[in-house]
């Protein structure tokens, strides 16, 4: 069987994978499962199933940095709910087992032999650390007004709105979610930040859209479920602040939609966010579907966000034409390539 082969194969049999390694570490843990009952196995099968599904992508993309960050991830996420690396482990190892086929053996031994490594705050490396910290502050006390206030006083002190998005807002966002990720917030307070914080992106529009036009444009969106919005916002804000059209579609659009639309706008480029490993498939299959379409297969198809911060080359097994770490540098490629193409 190829790697990809594999990875079809894994995300095919999830469930009935899931399920079995799950029976094997309760069977093995029968203290686990009297302690936790039904729900404790339904937990077990869910994260197995979770485990899976990114080995699958790090196998499918030949990429073990996936699998290898997402157990870093897992385990600190984990930790902060009280279920300790060793559960974990006998999850990953069952798994492995379960398997039995090399390459996915060697990718699992790679994150199992990786140390503990705690999180630091993204609040630290920031230029504007303090103005990202008060703006923090204040939403975590659910005090939008004074939030909104601390960036107003800044915005009027000289702060562009490229330092606003990505020196506070960009930080902020991933410091809410390594809040989160460490339970030392609930999932309510992430969903009031994130909203308050785009609505307060929502007050820069008309600065944002009245620069003058390059007669360019550029599709902007999210791929199949992917539910993360913010940093696609952005790469479209920042396209429409050098002047370009920034067809802003969101996240979560059905594919064949996504695609006729680009179609039938004919854009200059497609810009298309991925933050959860599993959405990758989709972004594969949006950039072969545009490239198939002789209306829009001219268009330079750029790929960003979460994910592809573990690999900088997953963009080229994608089929994508290049990729950029953020919203700043996603302009400048995109530029790069449409003067490479004439
Ligand atoms: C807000 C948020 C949500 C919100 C999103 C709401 C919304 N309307 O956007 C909701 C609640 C829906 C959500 C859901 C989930 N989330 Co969430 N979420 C976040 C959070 C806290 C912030 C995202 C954000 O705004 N980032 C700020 C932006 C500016 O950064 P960015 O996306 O990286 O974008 C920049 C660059 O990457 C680049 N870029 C981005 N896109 C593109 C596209 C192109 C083409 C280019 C060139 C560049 C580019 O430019 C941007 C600007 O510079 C992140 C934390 C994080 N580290 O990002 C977690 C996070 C991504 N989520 C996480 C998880 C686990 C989930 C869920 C699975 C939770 C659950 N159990 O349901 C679901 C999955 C939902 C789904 N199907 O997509 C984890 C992922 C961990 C992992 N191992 O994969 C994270 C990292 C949190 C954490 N630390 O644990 N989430």
């Amino acid at each position: 069987m190829t790697r990809r082969q594999l990875a079809d194969d894994l995300t095919a049999r999830a469930p009935e994978l899931a399920a079995r390694i799950a029976e094997a570490q309760l069977a093995a843990r029968p203290e686990f499962a009297a302690r936790f009952g039904a729900i404790g196995r339904k937990r077990c099968i869910e994260d197995a199933e979770y485990h899976l599904r990114y080995l699958a992508e790090a196998l499918r993309h030949a990429a073990p940095a996936l699998f290898v960050a997402y157990v870093r991830w897992a385990r600190e996420m984990l930790a902060a709910r009280r279920i300790p690396w060793e559960d974990l482990r006998q999850n990953l190892e069952l798994l492995r087992d379960e398997i039995g086929d090399d390459e996915a053996s060697a990718i699992i031994n790679a994150a199992l032999a990786e140390p503990e490594a705690a999180s630091s705050s993204f609040l630290d490396a920031t230029p504007q650390a303090a103005l990202a910290r008060a703006y923090l502050a204040a939403l975590l006390h659910a005090d939008r007004r004074t939030a909104v206030d601390t960036i107003d006083a800044a915005v009027r002190a000289g702060l562009s709105i490229r330092e606003l998005y990505l020196d506070v807002i960009q930080p902020v966002q991933r410091e809410i979610g390594r809040l989160w990720q460490r339970n030392e917030i609930s999932v309510a307070e992430e969903h009031y930040c994130t909203a308050s914080t785009q609505a307060l992106m929502a007050r820069f529009y008309p600065q944002i859209l009245g620069t003058p036009r390059v007669g360019r444009k550029i599709v902007v969106a999210g791929v199949g479920n992917e539910l993360h919005e913010i940093g696609i916002r952005m790469v479209a804000d920042f396209f429409e602040l050098a002047g370009w059209d920034g067809l802003y579609i969101g996240a979560n659009t059905p594919a064949k939609a996504l695609a006729d639309l680009v179609c039938r706008e004919s854009p200059d480029a497609v810009a298309l966010g991925v933050t959860m490993t599993y959405h990758l498939a989709a972004a594969r299959d949006m950039i072969a579907a545009l490239r198939d379409d002789p209306r829009c297969h001219d268009a330079r198809i750029v790929v960003g966000g979460y994910v592809f911060q573990h690999d900088a080359q997953l963009w080229q097994s994608l089929g994508a034409d290049g990729f950029a770490a953020d919203a700043d540098q996603a302009v400048a490629i995109v530029q790069q390539l449409m003067d490479a193409h004439g």
